[in-house]
């Protein structure tokens, strides 16, 4: 069967197709009745809503998977998954897996690049949890606000959250590349993308039929 998805937005980066699953356009009001980042099963959201916090497609296979983010201020980060390194492995089970997680000083896993400017400190850490009532998970050096990459939902400070780095109760992403010590925020967007290629490429669909693209298959549907 075709994934609903389908209609998410496609694009290509860093010479990759990526399929879009997780966004929240900047200046968007935080939803109200919102109590975790990874609420929405793969699939679920309108496409043209302003955000979506959807998780990554059942289908997805860890080792193959990699993931992009492109923010509101054009930094565009990659991460591939790899299943022995516990910072991408527990990021993996929260996305794929919706799976709560705290790991802290292990292993660095650092995005590449594409544009912008890179974290300023080692990833080796990350934790996904509830905090002032929304499930929110932070990529960075230590479980704290700063030098974060991915940040989503509250800002979050070891077990708690520290007033020290930005007011209590607000919510939204904060940018890829953290300049210092700065917490999510409503005024700041964020899209995540996965890496679908495209399985209809060597495809030749019946007469009448159209190729359309699913994740490691595809299927030939009525044109
Ligand atoms: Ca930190
Ligand atoms: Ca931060
Ligand atoms: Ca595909």
């Amino acid at each position: 069967m075709i994934s609903l998805s389908a209609h998410y937005k496609v694009i290509e980066e860093d010479g990759a197709r990526w399929r879009l699953f997780w966004w929240y356009k900047a200046n968007t009001t935080w939803p109200a009745l919102v109590s975790d980042v990874l609420q929405d099963k793969y699939g679920d959201c309108d496409a043209s809503a302003p955000y979506c916090f959807g998780r990554l497609p059942e289908a997805l296979m860890e080792n193959q998977a990699e993931m992009l983010g492109i923010d509101s201020a054009d930094n565009a980060y990659r991460w591939k998954f790899n299943s022995n390194n516990r910072v991408s492995h527990a990021v993996w089970e929260a996305f794929h897996d919706h799976k709560d997680a705290q790991v802290k000083n292990v292993d660095v896993w650092n995005p590449k690049v594409i544009r912008g400017t890179a974290p300023k400190a080692a990833q080796d850490s990350f934790h996904y949890r509830m905090e002032h009532g929304v499930r929110s998970l932070q990529i960075d050096d230590d479980n704290c606000d700063c030098l974060t990459s991915l940040s989503m939902g509250h800002g979050m400070c070891l077990e708690g959250f520290s007033t020290q780095y930005g007011p209590e109760n607000v919510y939204g992403v904060d940018l890829l590349y953290d300049t210092y010590c700065n917490t999510p925020k409503p005024s700041n967007g964020l899209f995540l993308y996965f890496r679908d290629d495209d399985d209809c490429m060597n495809v030749t669909c019946p007469a009448n039929k159209v190729c359309v693209d699913g994740i490691y298959s595809y299927v030939c549907v009525d044109a």
